[in-house]
């Protein structure tokens, strides 16, 4: 029988279970990828592990995200880091040298291979061919030391292409449409593989963009088939070699099919607070602006940068408004500078930062108060920017280039007649910034190095039958991570020492959180659906679980805040009857029964109102294993731990 892109690979890589729809299974991870904001706490839990050296056929270590050095913390991190992929047989991808997804990509990504990245955007790869799945820096440990990686099996959605996008309408707007069709939790469960006509018209870093953003709506991962065009990239890469044709064997093998015709795009964008709320800009041109922000993992390639050098040749960025531009690698900026293009960019006023993710995390970049950011990133959550009531839109480089030179958000077709670009049958290949891994014999003399920032792990008991305690807090729908643990510039270098950035969980919902779970000793968050949508960052579940929470009973999860909840021994339950939702509140005294989780079920308590209900949940025996054991840590060690 026919299969899909996915389902190859998938197949290929399978080493236990079943490929059925939904069933677990696991599989083989041939490379990994960590960036400094999620990889100080996965090496943590890699030497915890205690295995000598990764067993993967690549790993690398990105630092790309806490790069602001405003004192030791991140410098004692990405020296900690640096030491670590010495010691450990890893690649090493120097500050300054660009954001993982984007190097990535360029370097180390490959048709066929599974990739896994404790990043949610890891997806990105999917651009080239690869199965690349974000997720919990712990699952990338355990991924590191050979373990394979369980995932439900997925449904395969057919997303066809047909056409040809028109003049000024580019791939952003492509993942904004399915975004604006989907919505942010219709790919959870799934797969989103690209395939038809107008596939071939998309090149690898457009194709990138879609899969980077494909993230947002709550997918496993997306996909694009190995053809030509993957060829000619990997050529220009210098990496031909490495191609490998794949393509599904047709429609029908699709669990459900989307189409999109290209030829109908128009510039869109996601406006606040969510990539799901996408509307064309036509539709909302001329509002007024404060800043444009041209980068991060969705749109900084070459190709991307070139139509904004293009676009802002000879012109002037607006007097209202700040322009801030972050490329995606080294590599990008040899061939702006080479070609000349960088110096459009200076010329025209753009404020040109490091390659690295930069305003996207809120590292620096923060728009005025109450302004509107225009940002070609993936996602708007509210705060993320660093200014809680900053408003941020979604769009294109050349809805966002269009809007720097006119000052008001602006539709790019305005513009008149197209920018031309012309991109390099060979890109400029200098890896001097990627430190190779040692040999096994150098290697395992290497000192790991730890700062004063870098915290041992915390340890946490085995579960308990009873989980006692209130309810520390009752959040709506679709609450991400940014919400659970914050970002930015305050908090992130806090991401090597547990207990001091516990101290920031739900600070943008509510100030008392901390406070109050101190106080409670620990307790229980209600949730709505899609629970922990976004980062894949573990802190959002490490940190609540230092602080005491015992479950999160919520309508449904996102799946890898669920992973790492599992992982760090939080119970994630859900509702059988939504409607029970309504009738808990915040301060209730709570009693969850959990020890027939075997059984597919848990029974809530509710103590102050005096009624019980039935809770459900998602988790697998391995799950339940690895929360009875106290989380994932423990398990692994008891079952691979020196070997
Ligand atoms: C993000 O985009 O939110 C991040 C920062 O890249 C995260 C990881 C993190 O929180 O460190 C992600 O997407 O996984
Ligand atoms: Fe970095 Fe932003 Fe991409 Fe996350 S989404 S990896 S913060 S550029």
């Amino acid at each position: 029988m026919g299969k899909t892109i996915t389902e190859k690979i998938l197949d290929k890589h399978i080493v236990e279970g079943t490929p059925e729809k939904g069933e677990e299974i696991k599989i083989k991870i041939d490379q990994t990828l960590t960036q400094d904001a999620t990889g100080t706490m996965a090496y943590l839990e890699f030497e915890a592990i205690g295995i000598p050296r990764v067993k993967t056929e690549l790993s690398v270590s990105y630092v790309d995200h806490n790069t602001l050095q405003t004192d030791f913390k991140n410098p004692d991190d990405h020296i900690y880091l640096q030491s670590v992929a010495a010691r450990y047989g890893l690649y090493f991808s120097r500050p300054g040298n660009g954001i993982c997804h984007q190097i990535h990509l360029e370097r180390f990504a490959r048709p066929g291979k599974t990739l896994l990245g404790s990043d949610s955007h890891t997806p990105t790869a999917g651009g080239i061919g690869s199965l690349a799945i974000g997720a919990g820096g712990l699952n990338v440990a355990a991924a590191m030391a050979g373990e394979p990686f369980a995932l439900k099996y997925p449904k395969i959605v057919g997303v066809k292409l047909n056409g040809k996008l028109p003049p000024w309408v580019s791939a952003k707007d492509i993942i904004l449409e399915l975004l604006r069709r989907v919505d942010v939790k219709g790919g959870v469960g799934k797969v989103f593989e690209y395939f038809g006509p107008g596939v071939k018209t998309l090149s690898i870093p457009e194709r990138a963009t879609i899969t980077n953003m494909g993230t947002e709506t709550g997918a496993t991962t997306s996909i694009f088939p190995s053809d030509e065009v993957t060829r000619e990239f990997l050529k220009a890469q210098g990496r031909e070699e490495q191609w490998i044709e794949l393509k599904s064997d047709g429609e029908e093998y699709y669990d459900e099919i989307i189409e999109i015709n290209l030829d109908e795009l128009e510039p869109l964008a996601a406006l606040p607070h969510s990539p799901g709320n996408v509307k064309p800009v036509a539709d909302i041109e001329g509002m007024e602006v404060q800043q444009v922000a041209i980068g991060s993992c969705t749109n900084s390639s070459l190709r991307d940068m070139k139509v904004v050098a293009q676009i802002l040749k000879g012109k002037t960025v607006a007097p209202n408004l700040s322009l801030l531009i972050n490329p995606g690698s080294r590599q990008v900026v040899a061939h702006l500078v080479e070609t000349g293009e960088y110096k459009y960019l200076v010329d025209a006023g753009a404020r040109i930062l490091e390659n690295a993710c930069g305003p996207c995390i809120g590292m620096g970049g923060a728009p005025p108060s109450g302004s509107v950011s225009i940002r070609t990133y993936n996602r708007n959550f509210e705060g993320r920017s660093g200014t809680k009531d900053a408003k941020v839109l979604l769009v294109s480089p050349e809805t966002a280039a269009a809007t720097a030179i006119n000052g008001v958000l602006t539709d790019p077709r305005k513009l008149g007649k197209p920018v031309e670009i012309v991109m390099p049958d060979r890109f400029i290949i200098n890896d001097n910034m990627i430190i190779l891994p040692l040999p096994p014999e150098e290697a395992e003399k290497v000192k790991v190095v730890r700062g004063p920032n870098i915290k041992p792990l915390p340890e946490f008991p085995p579960l308990v039958e009873k989980l006692e305690g209130e309810v520390l807090i009752k959040v709506g729908d679709n609450i991400t991570t940014d919400h659970i643990m914050p970002a930015g510039a305050k908090i992130l270098p806090l991401r090597s020492n547990i207990p001091e950035i516990s101290k920031y969980v739900f600070s943008r919902v509510d100030e008392k959180f901390y406070e109050r779970a101190m106080e409670k000793k620990g307790g229980f968050v209600i949730g709505g659906e899609n629970y922990g949508q976004g980062s894949s960052r573990e802190h959002a579940a490490i940190a609540p679980k230092y602080l005491g929470v015992k479950a999160v009973i919520a309508k449904s999860f996102a799946r890898i805040h669920s992973e790492n909840l599992i992982n760090f021994g939080i119970v994630p339950l859900v509702f059988s009857d939504v409607k029970d939702y309504d009738r808990i509140e915040q301060g209730d005294k709570l009693e969850v029964d959990v020890s027939s989780l075997e059984n597919g079920e848990a029974t809530l308590k509710d103590v102050t109102k005096g009624f019980s209900i039935k809770l459900k949940h998602n988790l697998s025996e391995m799950d339940i294993a690895i929360l009875r054991e106290g989380g994932k840590l423990p398990f692994i060690k008891k079952n691979i731990g020196g070997r």
